[in-house]
């Protein structure tokens, strides 16, 4: 079991700790244009520290809005909130200023520290929100910015005395129904995350060099990019606006040794891999969604590479399901992993048995504490965290994932998981994205729908349909095939990534 002491501050185990350590000099953080090493990072979260408490008067306890997209100093920006002794409520940079204004006035957020290029949207936000009383601008060099602040403070920052059951983290569901919740995790959280996937599942070395696409306000990106590397003294490379061929010239380019990103951009990455010499290469990561066998098969014919599949939740911080190496089991996202527990429960709510879908039910170090939301009472049962999956257990205890609770779909007395149909035409060599959902239906309940992108957009048929739903047919339980498909340019996703399927259920009814 995980021990830490009953007062520490979680950056400072990622700063001076790692300086005590003899890393000052290894490289912690990398970007296009900027290097900084543990010393100098320490010494840059020590200035903006000093900014927070001196010039924009912030007391411990403070939540502080974040935004910025992944570079070096929204990661310093981050950690010197919890220098303070303050609340770090990162925001995606996708948010536009209503939904920023939803999380201003539900964490009430009085403070923002805002990377100028995403001044815009903050700004009208404001005006909604006058509760957001100052915003201080980074990566910018205008009078009063952070940058030009802290340029004359010193480097020298005492972290302020923090309980390890001190809320550090308040981080915003992407809301795949439109609704964000806020998520609270103290500073012993954010360790128990680095000390539990990266050590045991991920086993990650110092040597390693860590990279991806998940954004920082994402806690996929903010664990996998930023906090895992740099609790072992590793380096994290922090890129913005990465596309999946420009992702692959990266791990090139900086020898990247680990990857994290969602299924989604490794099947886009799939045909850049012959351009680029990937033998830094040496772990792929892939949690937001559930893994495609096909994407996962492709990506090891591809790459040589055995995927790590994952299931986190901005709830439980993490991932707390996963497997590596020979572990891993096509089909399977993996075994709870060390530190974790997980079971499936039936309909009454018990631990089902092998073979038996239910609810996915996880315990551990980290669990589910929503600032001030009902929904707590329907996320946290008996003590186990309920993440909104269904899940299947196989004689081995290895979780297979099914759908999510709400979108298993019942059509004509069936069970069917739109995921494993999602599964059957993503091996069809036209289909490149797929969302399958169920419909309202008279006569069966609910029906089976596909929402299906194209790699060539012009062959979308009617001719196309039926040889989809007899691809289906032959692959699957015939009850399973989609009785409609739909041809789309795109599928609506939220800024984590994930496929918003209510919206398609709402376009579709
Ligand atoms: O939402 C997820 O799927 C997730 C995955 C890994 C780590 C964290 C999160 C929130």
């Amino acid at each position: 079991e995980l021990q830490y002491p009953e007062r520490i501050n979680c950056a400072s185990a990622f700063l001076e700790e790692m300086v005590q350590k003899g890393f000052a000099d290894k490289l912690a953080i990398r970007s296009a244009n900027t290097q900084w090493t543990y010393a100098e990072l320490t010494a840059k979260v020590n200035q903006i520290a000093h900014v927070l408490v001196d010039d924009m008067h912030l007391v411990p306890g403070n939540r502080v809005l974040l935004r910025g997209a992944n570079n070096p100093m929204m990661a310093a920006c981050i950690l010197a909130v919890w220098k303070v002794g303050c609340i770090a409520v990162p925001t995606m940079p996708l948010l536009r200023a209503k939904e920023l204004s939803v999380i201003i006035n539900k964490a009430q957020i009085t403070a923002a520290l805002c990377s100028a290029a995403l001044h815009e949207e903050l700004n009208a936000a404001q005006s909604l929100s006058p509760v957001l009383q100052q915003v201080k601008l980074f990566n910018t060099d205008v009078e009063n910015s952070v940058d030009t602040l802290m340029a004359n403070k010193s480097s020298q920052f005492s972290a302020v005395d923090t309980a390890a059951e001190d809320v550090c983290l308040i981080s915003f569901t992407s809301g795949t129904t439109g609704m964000p919740k806020g998520t609270m995790h103290f500073h012993r959280d954010v360790l128990a995350i680095c000390d539990c996937f990266p050590r045991s599942t991920l086993q990650s070395q110092v040597n390693d060099v860590f990279i991806g696409t998940p954004p920082l306000a994402f806690t996929f990106g903010l664990g996998g990019l930023l906090l895992f590397p740099l609790r072992i003294g590793a380096t994290a490379v922090l890129l913005e606006k990465l596309t999946p061929e420009t992702l692959l010239k990266a791990i090139e380019e900086y020898q990247a040794s680990i990857c994290f990103t969602a299924p989604t951009f490794y099947r886009q990455m799939l045909s850049f891999v012959p351009q680029f010499s990937l033998q830094s290469l040496k772990k792929t990561v892939s949690a937001g969604e559930a893994l495609p066998v096909a994407t996962r098969e492709a990506w090891q014919a591809a790459t040589g590479l055995v995927m790590i599949d994952g299931i986190g939740a901005t709830e439980m911080l993490h991932i707390f399901i996963s497997a590596a190496g020979t572990d891993a089991r096509a089909g399977a996202t993996g075994k709870a992993i060390p530190g974790y527990q997980a079971c499936v429960l039936d309909e009454e709510g018990k631990p089902a048995g092998a073979g038996v879908i239910g609810r996915l039910a996880v315990k551990g170090p980290t669990g589910c504490r929503y600032l001030a939301d009902e929904r707590q009472k329907n996320y946290v049962y008996q003590g186990w965290n309920l993440t909104g999956d269904a899940y299947e257990m196989d004689a081995d205890g290895y979780f297979h994932y099914r759908a999510r609770t709400d979108d298993m779909i019942i059509t004509a007395g069936y069970n069917v998981a739109g995921p494993e149909v999602e599964e059957v035409l993503l091996k069809h060599p036209d289909v490149a994205e797929c969302a399958v959902v169920g419909l309202p239906d008279e006569e069966r309940g609910q029906i089976v729908k596909a929402f299906v992108v194209l790699r060539d957009a012009t062959k979308a048929s009617d001719a196309l349909v039926k040889t989809l739903q007899d691809y289906v047919k032959s692959n699957v339980a015939p009850y399973k095939y989609p009785r409609a498909i739909e041809f789309r340019d795109a599928l609506p996703r939220t800024e984590t990534g994930k496929v918003q399927r209510f919206k398609l259920k709402q376009a579709g009814a």
